[in-house]
């Protein structure tokens, strides 16, 4: 036990007068009793206090008592939860591990309660302190991944990586002190880099804020390890919240910060330099006033922005952001009302909507088309605190941009240059080698918009709530101007040029508005992966087939059994379709669609299942046959829950995969609890999902895994804290579009069979040989997914909505073409784990 030799005397003592205390060791097996009695009446509140009061007054009693203590604990904070005493369920565990410090099996359910309720920064806490006290346990690892992803985001590895963005700030830092800068304030300072270049530039003081804890914390470890401690103060809150003299004692000479998104805006940096500006810097200097001390007037770097923006047409933008097909699995999408992605500034501003997106432009599969050429859309002084202010209370600035190339509007893609100083700057521009995104402001317009050369798109461009807005609102063709954004049709069309040209307003009705104002109105927002699945018809084409299949199987099973079927309109002789996809299916409809089918849909927005009903009604599909399965019940036992007593599912679709490219969680228990709720002859959609992995050499991969190299960036020693949080599955990725080279053909890794139990294994050596010479960094992996043993589709198909994961090696493995290459494949619960050796003489595989 801890520190029990270390306890003071008259502890021991006492201890001693406890044991022989009868009384008390009556209570204490008394109460030993009652927990077990209750226990086993799955009394589990009542159990949890007496194990408390045995525990806390016995602690011999400990490690007979921990098993029952532990699962006590686990049922009883279940109930908890499900009826929402949350302050109980923690105090539960609190007093669990008060018991229980070093109980990695408690630390990591905690941790689990506390994702859950959404502190990430705890729940990680957790995760990390579990692993560390049994770094094999599993769940603790694929948990502590998880939150990984979170906390430290993947673009930290990036930018620590990218050495040109380093040394312009190291350099432009160290310009700026040598010149009389010497208090510093790092704003949002994540490892602390810019606020040690400041320090080491020769500083006299150096202050830094983080409003993560994870980064706070992480900085704070840098910062010792680079032996400057007591160098630099670093603060865990917003900047926002600084004060003088509370938090720093004066006003600071110089704001580093890189506080700036694709879209420049996001990260809130216009607010904090505002409030910098008001709070923590010292005055500006005024003008080419020469006399003015450098040391007295304060400056931020980087000085300023330019925005850029431009036109273009990428079908790859356009299937994530609005409906491009009419038909879906044999449903007429006529009636569906507008669907559209949540990503739009033109309309009013909304909490559920993003002005923009990202997206890396060079590695959008399929490309893009530039239809106009690139635009000045933002300058913006950073050292001009009234600019800054002003920003927001500028009037909407129309510019015009004649169209270079014929194509379909699809988005304005944004990106900026970040001048550093008057020398130097940074630009996250497309053409660019670096590792930004850019921003990207789809065009919402249901039928599309066909741009042409000498066309002139006019775009409104206005700085609301703190982000940068960029709108197509018309087209000038002709000396006509057509309208694209139909809100100021009704509203407010004094901002544009008005025509009082029917012809032009034709036009505009024509050429892509909804004319209908109720129906445009009456829009559905749906997630971009959502509209990219609803656009992929191949993928309901394939339910469709597989479902028409099982059900004429079942029906004419059926028809073997009782010859009244086909007379009779009573509902028990329907089949029953469980859909349980996670968000917008329109799988339970397609099912409908087949006659004689109940469907059961899981979409839970009321505005959801809105556009379902209509769906059902304009293609004939009766009401009745479709219902919304609303689950209350939390757990997978209520969701699969079946219709009646009588009835069982003809079948139950599942959602395997994720828009990341992992598995689903828990899908494995799914399939399991859907097998025992089917009927006879029923069918688990998929049944089969075959994992495909390929051997790859990837940089690229690399450097957004974990610092790279054993050199110190710039000069310090950050890679081994930052990189604690590498995890070694890789998600989101675009295969078809990743830098990399192929070191293999694409070979089979793992099935997953979610019919039969019996055939799933957990471990599984795959053997590939190496087409080609190289290091293999990474091995990307995606599904086949097959409804039955003919139909199935690809997670890697062009027109997809799934990305793909990559589990990157440790450390790369060199091959020579022909080599033999042994993937230990592991599938723990849902978690794919990979690792590599090279295999010595070559076997035929298995
Ligand atoms: N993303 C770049 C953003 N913070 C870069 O907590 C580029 C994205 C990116 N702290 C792909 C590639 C790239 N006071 O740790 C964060 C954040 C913190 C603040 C204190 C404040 N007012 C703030 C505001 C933010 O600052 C750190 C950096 S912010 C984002 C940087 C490679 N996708």
């Amino acid at each position: 036990m801890p520190n029990a030799s270390a306890r003071p005397r008259h502890g021991r003592r006492t201890r001693r007068r406890r044991r022989e205390d009868p009384a008390r060791n009556e209570l204490v097996s008394s109460s030993l009793e009652s927990a077990q009695q209750c226990l086993f009446n799955q009394d589990y509140g009542t159990a949890f206090v007496h194990y408390l009061l045995v525990l806390n007054l016995a602690p011999v009693f400990k490690d007979f008592a921990k098993e029952s203590f532990r699962f006590t604990l686990f049922k009883w904070t279940e109930e908890l939860d499900s009826v929402g005493r949350i302050q109980d369920l923690f105090d539960c565990y609190e007093q669990a591990l008060e018991l229980f410090p070093t109980d990695e099996v408690i630390l990591n359910s905690m941790g689990e309660h506390l994702f859950r309720m959404g502190f990430r920064d705890e729940a990680a806490g957790h995760f990390h302190k579990a692993l560390k006290l049994r770094p094999d346990y599993p769940e603790a690892r694929e948990n502590f991944y998880r939150v990984a992803n979170w906390l430290v985001e993947r673009w930290h590895f990036l930018m620590l990586n990218d050495h040109g963005r380093n040394r312009k700030y190291q350099q432009a830092i160290q310009k700026a002190v040598k010149s009389g800068c010497s208090t510093v304030l790092d704003i949002g300072t994540g490892t602390g880099i810019l606020g040690m270049c400041a320090k080491e530039a020769g500083a006299a003081e150096v202050y830094a804020c983080e409003l993560s804890k994870t980064m706070y914390e992480l900085a704070c470890e840098v910062v010792t390890a680079n032996g400057m401690d007591g160098d630099i103060k670093i603060l865990h809150m917003k900047s926002l919240e600084m004060k003088v003299p509370k938090d720093i004692p004066h006003r600071v000479s110089l704001v580093v910060t890189e506080t700036v998104d694709a879209g420049l805006f996001g990260e809130g940096i216009m607010e904090s330099l505002i409030h910098a500006w008001h709070h923590l810097l010292l005055p500006p200097q005024k003008g080419n006033n020469e006399s003015q001390e450098h040391s007295q007037t304060g400056r931020v770097i980087p000085a300023g922005a330019t925005v850029f923006s431009m036109a273009v047409e990428c079908l790859e933008i356009r299937r994530h952001h609005r409906m491009c097909v009419s038909e879906v699995g044999g449903l007429s999408m006529a009636d569906a009302g507008e669907l559209r992605s949540p990503v739009s500034c033109s309309s009013e501003p909304d909490e559920s909507m993003e002005p923009y997106t990202t997206e890396r432009l060079s590695r959008l599969p399929g490309g893009y088309k530039a239809l106009t050429a690139p635009f000045t859309a933002l300058n913006i002084d950073f050292n001009n605190v009234q600019e800054l202010e002003g920003l927001s209370s500028r009037p909407v600035q129309q510019i015009r941009l004649p169209v270079t190339e014929e194509g379909e509007l699809d988005a304005l893609a944004v990106w900026f240059q970040l001048h550093l100083d008057e020398e130097s700057s940074l630009s996250t521009g497309p053409q660019e080698d670096t590792c930004w995104e850019q921003a990207i402001y789809p065009f919402h317009c249901s039928k599309g918009f066909v741009l042409k050369p000498k066309d002139e798109l006019i775009v409104e461009v206005s700085c609301r709530d703190a982000y940068l807005r960029l709108c197509s609102v018309a087209v000038l063709r002709d000396g006509h101007e057509i309208r694209l954004d139909k809100r100021l049709d009704s509203q407010d069309s004094g901002n544009l040029v008005s025509t009082q040209n029917p012809e032009a307003e034709l036009c505009s009705a024509l050429a892509c508005l909804q004319t209908d104002q109720n129906q445009a109105k009456d829009f559905s927002m749906l997630e971009c992966a959502e509209m990219a699945l609803l656009n992929n018809q191949d993928y309901h084409q394939s339910f469709s087939t597989a479902l028409g299949k099982l059900i004429s199987q079942l029906k004419a099973q059926t028809r073997e059994q009782g010859p009244d079927f086909q007379s009779s309109t009573d509902s028990s002789d329907l089949l029953y379709v469980l859909d349980v996809s996670e968000g917008f299916s329109l799988l339970s409809l397609i099912a409908a669609s087949h006659g004689h089918v109940k469907a059961y849909s899981s979409v839970e927005k009321k505005k959801q299942q809105e556009v379902l009903k209509r769906l059902a009604h304009s293609n004939n599909i009766p009401e009745k046959h479709l219902e919304f399965w609303l689950n209350h019940v939390e757990d997978e036992q209520g969701m699969l829950k079946r219709p009646s007593r009588e009835k069982l599912w003809s079948a139950i679709i599942l959602d395997c995969v994720e828009t990341c490219g992992l598995i689903r969680q828990k899908l494995m228990d799914k399939a399991s609890l859907a097998r025992c709720l089917l009927e006879e002859g029923g069918r688990i959609f998929p049944e089969r999902i075959v994992v495909y992995g390929m051997l790859v050499e990837s940089d690229t991969l690399l450097l957004e895994s974990a610092v790279q190299g054993q050199e110190p960036t710039l000069g310090f020693n950050i890679a081994p804290f930052i990189n604690q949080f590498t995890v070694p599955v890789h998600v989101f990725l675009d295969f078809s579009t990743l830098e990399c080279r192929h070191l293999s053909e694409s070979v089979e890794l793992f099935v997953l069979d979610l019919m039969e139990a019996s055939t799933n294994y957990t471990n599984r050596d795959v053997k590939v040989q190496a087409t080609s010479a190289g290091r293999i960094t990474a091995v990307p992996f995606w599904y086949n997914i097959y409804l039955d043993s003919d139909i199935s589709f690809s997670t890697l198909s062009r027109n997809s909505h799934w990305k793909q994961a990559a589990a990157v090696l440790q450390q790369p493995l060199e091959v020579q073409a022909g080599d033999w290459v042994c993937l230990a494949v592991k599938l723990h619960k849902s978690t794919i784990s990979i690792s590599a050796h090279k295999q010595e003489a070559p076997r035929p595989m298995e």
